[in-house]
This record gives C-alpha cells, structure tokens and sequence, in this order.
C-alpha cells in the first residue's frame, strides 16, 4: 500500500489536470482532501459514482422464470394483440415490442408467446387465460410489481449505505457515493489524513491516484472510440483520475449486486455507471444485456457528441423537436456551438439545463422515494364504452379485485396500512370525468366483495344502476382508488357504519373550469405519488400528449421522466396520461374532503373557495416551460 511519505513530490499532480475541449473543461477537477472528507456530499461532489440499473427485457424474464423455460427460447409477453416484451432470443429473428403478436409468429414460429396475466370478473386473483378478452378481462402487473419488488429489495440489502430510487417496474438509480468514499479510506488509507507539508492543508488536492485495472469490472467506454486498442490501453493509464477509481469502486459493488440477483432470482440486469444520473441512464444501454458498462469522465465528450440529442430523456419531445427545427441539428455536439446565451434568449432562462445536459453535467439528486404508497388506482380504459348504467358492476368487481391483492400485499409488508378514503371516477375522453369519494371504513380482512360493495355503492350514488335513465357522459375509462394510505389510525368507522351512512360526498367536475385553494406544492407531492405508479397500469391504447394542465390547481402535471423516454412507445405514454389525470383529480378531491367538515355523512357540491392571497399562476408558460415542466 502507498504511503503518505509519497507525497513530497504529489503535489505536481495538480498540475495535470486536462480538458480534453473547452466545451468540457470540467473532465479532471480538482480534488482535495476536502472533497473526501466532506460529510455532506453534494451532487457537485467530484467522486459522484451513479448508477442505473435496468432489468433485461423484464416481463419476458419474469414469465420465462415463472413457467421455468430455458432463457436461451424466444419468448415475448403478449397484451391484446400487441407485445410488451421481447426476450432477447427472440429479438435475434426481427422481433420487437412494435410487432403484432401474429406477425411475430411468423417471423419465429418456434416463438413462445405469454399473453400477460388478467382479471376476470368474479376471481380474486388475475390468471393466465387461454384467450383473455380486453371487453371483459383487464390486465394485471401485479406479478411483476412483485418481482421488481423483490430485486428491489436485494439492491437494498446488498448496498447498505447507498441511496437507491426506484426509477420505473424495471430500474432504479443508485448513488454509490457514500459506500464508495468509505472504501476509497479504506483501500488508500493514506488519504485519511492530511500530510503535515500539503501546502494548503484540507484544501490541497489528492496525491496521484494509483493505477487501477478495470478487468472484470465491465464495459468501459473508450476515450476516444476510434484510436486503436494500443493507443486506448496508453490513454488508459495515463488518464487515471480520482473520479476513474471511484467509478471503479462502484463498478465492483454493483456487479456484486447483480450477480447476487441472478443467482438468487434469475434475472439479469445491465447498468451504467458514471458521474451523474443522466450519463449512468445514457450508458445502462451501451451493452445489453447482462452487461455493465462504465463512463469514465474522459469518455464523455465522443460519447456524447454524435448522440442524436432528441434520444435524451426530456428532449425526446417538443423541446427537442423545436431545438432540432431552430438550429437545424441532430446531434448533441451540433448543439455544443450554441452559446448559453443564444439558448437562453430563444427558450427562455432555465434552458440553462439543457446547455449542461450537451455538456454531460447533471446534478439531479438520487432520491429514494417514500416507502408506502400513499395511495392506489386500478383502472381501465374501455375497449366498448359503457352504455347502460347496469354495466358498471362488472368493471367494479374487476377493479376491486386488483385493489384487494394490492391492498393484502401492501398489509403483508405493514398489516397496519389502510386507506382513508375509496374514489371512484368515471371519465368521458379527456375533458368530461366525475368523480365521487367516500372514507373506507375500517374492516380487518379485505375482501373483494368489501371493496366491490363500497365501489357499488358510489356507483349508485354517482350514476344509479337503473338502465331506463341515460348515462350522464359515455363512459370509456373507469378507475377506483385508495386514497390517504396509511397506518390505521382509531377512530375509523367500521364498515357498517359506511353502509348505513346516509349518503357520502359527491364532487362533480366540468372539464377544466374548477377552482381550489389546492397549492401548486400539493399538486407536486401528488404527481410524486401518482408517478411511481403510474407505470404500473399502463394499458396501450389511447390518446394524448405528455402532460396536462390543471384547470384546478393551474399547474402542468407531466410524465415521470422513465415515461416520456425514447423507449417508451406513445401508446403508453398516451396512457399513463390518462393515469395520471385520474389521480391528479383524486388528489384534488381527497383535499376537498379533508378541508370539509363532518366527513362523509351529507352530500356536497362543490364549491369554489375564496380566493387566496397567494394566486396560482394560471398564465401560460413562456420560455422553456412551453415546452416541459422540470420536477
Ligand atoms: N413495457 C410495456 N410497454 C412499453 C414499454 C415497456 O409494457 N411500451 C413494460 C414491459 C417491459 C418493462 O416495461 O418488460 C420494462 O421496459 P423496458 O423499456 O426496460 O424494456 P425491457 O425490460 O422489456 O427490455 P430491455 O432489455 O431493452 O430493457
Ligand atoms: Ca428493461
Ligand atoms: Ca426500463
């Protein structure tokens, strides 16, 4: 091990510092004993070391675990007629998540195909129909929700000291920071104290790091992809940096971790590794599958510079298109001459981001979200529209089952959670959707038929079942929810008192033209809820843009990030828009509620509130905001 006696001739190492262009004048900062030392670790922390972690073709991987099959057999997991997921065997003969299930036969006749777990009227739990049928049937993540639970939990378990979000049913950011800086002390223990002669005593910077080998550790992306392999292995050790050995550290704990994953649970994953959360999710797809691939700082500028920008989460949409048509340009390094300024000018201050995303600079934090869910939607959007109010037993039935199981697993994990109130929304296209909420009175087993009963009787009360009356609007999306999860708290009317309550409360919403006291602050805390789960219940299928405007709270709720990514088709983006409209407005609703005296016991329309002294912005957004809002 080196040793401190070392450093009378370190601090040369300062020097050396080399910015490989001016655009990226940030590659080899200086590190000081400071920076090591420091308890706060700052996403401007120089040793930053993320990752993401993404499941290979993960609901093909959980159903070829499911049914036992060899991984090496073409396998896709089927919705209706589309496909969700396409192991990679079966991507060797053509086959992607755009084909129809009966085009892909064609292309792989030997091709196994899964259609994805439904709900049928009547059954407790979803099952593997022979030939499930999306006018009766609604479709059921449940068992991947479990299984990405699982492997959640292993990345818990294995990375103790690392902050880890959950980004998506299939991925999850890790700062491997924190792990990282106790190792390097541990490894180079002579950086633990700061030599008597160090010139400017914490703040003097490191000595040299010490050569290090990436055999084993990954894929690493080379400085420059075109130098042959002797030129790359002499920049190699030339260039090692602190940020390299860090990397490195990180690279060794999360091919532990997936390796644990795949002997335990059968899965494999792939991941990048690199500064900040937008390279590690740009370099997670360098090699897949069962790869791990690392971004050292110097390979960042050629990696980055023939990206076509508009393949970058957040400039997948309109933003990137209106950059595209203003400068005529594809890629990331045909962006790089625009000044700060120019941008700013066109698109408003906060494309400051967007200067520093070309730059590979992102200091967005790696947050763990909240334990509990906070609140729950099952819901469906209707193949058949219902027409008659008798038909809406049928989808209650369906929805409450699915609340049941998602209800008993959250209780398996916290037996004291329970939901304050159940909702139930009906929804006409876009623009036309009621809504009616009760509490949930407290009952100590779930069952369906529990759920079921609450859920027909807020039917009952919001459209009636007698077919001689017409419907209010036509109805194409049904959702029902828990809202307000949490421990169970006394003072919960059981649940006969729900049913002999004399009528819970009714909120009735036209388009966008309601008004609350509902903060732009409580708005956000809702899409935080809403956007984990979100996609959980994504059904291909129907329409809209990535986000929406709220004609209450005047805020623009937009898709999580993993949403609007490239990957993801419009279909579902399309969808989850719809999930998130749905538990945007059950948010504004469980507000109303708790805001109104005697809960639950008389019937209330809804009243606008005084208006506050603190005005919601409702005025369109200008500059960047036009086009997306940051959350
Ligand atoms: N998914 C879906 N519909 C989409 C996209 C994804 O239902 N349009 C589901 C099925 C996927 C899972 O989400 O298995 C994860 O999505 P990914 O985009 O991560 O894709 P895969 O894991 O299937 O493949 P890859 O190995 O490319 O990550
Ligand atoms: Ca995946
Ligand atoms: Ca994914």
């Amino acid at each position: 091990m080196d040793s401190p006696s070392r450093s009378n001739s370190l601090w040369k190492g300062k020097g050396k510092a080399k910015a490989t262009d001016v655009d990226f004048e940030d590659l080899n900062p200086i590190i000081t004993y400071r920076h090591l030392h420091s308890h706060n670790l700052s996403p401007r922390d120089p040793l930053r070391a993320i990752a993401l972690c993404d499941s290979d073709a993960f609901y093909a991987a959980c159903e070829q675990m499911r049914l036992g099959v060899d991984p090496a057999i073409p396998l896709v997991v089927r919705q209706w007629d589309s496909l969700i997921a396409v192991n990679y065997p079966a991507r060797k003969f053509g086959i992607s998540r755009m084909d129809r299930w009966d085009d892909a036969l064609k292309k792989c006749p030997e091709l196994k195909i899964v259609h994805v777990a439904t709900y049928k009227e009547g059954d407790a739990e979803p099952g593997y129909w022979e030939k499930p049928d999306t006018r009766t049937h609604k479709v059921s993540l449940d068992y991947y929700r479990r299984e990405s639970a699982k492997i959640y939990t292993m990345f818990k378990e294995g990375l103790p000291g690392a902050e880890i979000e959950k980004a998506s049913i299939d991925e999850a950011f890790i700062d491997f920071t924190r792990p990282v800086r106790e190792k390097l002390l541990e490894r180079y223990p002579y950086l633990a104290t700061v030599p008597d002669d160090a010139p400017e005593g914490i703040d003097s910077p490191l000595p040299p790091p010490p050569p290090i080998s990436w055999d084993g550790l990954g894929v690493v992306v080379p400085i420059h992809p075109t130098a042959d392999e002797e030129e790359q292995l002499l920049e190699d050790d030339n260039l090692t940096t602190w940020s390299d050995v860090a990397l490195s550290i990180a690279a060794e704990m999360m091919g532990k971790v997936r390796a644990d994953i795949h002997a335990t649970l059968g899965y494999t994953l792939s991941a990048g590794i690199a500064r900040n959360k937008f390279l590690a999710k740009l370099t997670a797809s360098y090699r897949k599958p069962n790869n791990q691939s690392i971004l050292r700082n110097y390979a960042i500028p050629d990696y980055l510079k023939p990206m076509p920008f508009q393949k970058i989460r957040f400039l997948g949409g309109k933003l990137g298109e209106a950059l595209a048509r203003e400068y005529d340009v594809k890629t990331c390094g045909d962006l790089l001459p625009i000044s700060l300024e120019e941008m700013q000018r066109k698109f408003g201050e906060d494309s400051i981001w967007v200067y520093e995303i070309l730059r590979g600079i992102d200091r967005s934090e790696v947050k763990e979200k909240s334990a509990l869910t906070k609140s729950m939607l099952a819901s469906k959007n209707l193949a058949e529209p219902v027409t008659k109010p008798s038909e809406g037993s049928h989808w209650i039935r369906v929805l409450a089952a699915e609340l049941t199981l998602r209800l008993n697993d959250a209780r398996e994990q916290s037996p004291g959670l329970w939901p304050k109130s159940i909702v139930l929304s009906i929804r006409q296209g876009w623009h036309l959707g009621r809504s009616k909420q009760a509490p949930f009175p407290f009952s100590r087993t779930v069952t369906a038929d529990l759920i079921a009963a609450a859920g027909d009787k807020l039917w009952k009360e919001l459209i009636g079942f007698d077919d001689s009356k017409p419907l209010p609007i036509k109805i194409t999306h049904v959702g029902l929810s828990f809202t307000g999860i949490a421990s169970t708290e006394s003072g919960q009317r059981n649940i006969e008192g729900f049913f002999k309550a004399p009528d819970s409360m009714k909120i009735e919403e036209r388009g966008t033209k309601r008004k609350s006291s509902a903060t732009t602050e409580e708005c956000a805390e809702s899409t935080a809820i809403t956007a984990s789960r979100i996609v959980k219940d994504l059904d291909p299928g129907a329409s809209s843009p990535t986000y929406f405007d709220c004609g209450r709270c005047g805020k623009r709720m937009s898709l999580p990030d993993d949403i609007c990514d490239a990957e993801v088709g419009d279909d579902i983006k399309k969808q989850a828009l719809a999930v998130l409209h749905t538990a945007h407005e059950d948010f504004h609703l469980a507000l109303d509620l708790s805001r109104m005296p005697e809960e639950g016991t008389k019937t209330v329309k809804f009243r606008p509130d005084p208006p506050k002294k603190k005005k919601v912005r409702r005025s369109e957004p200008g500059g960047i905001a036009r086009f997306l809002v940051k959350k």
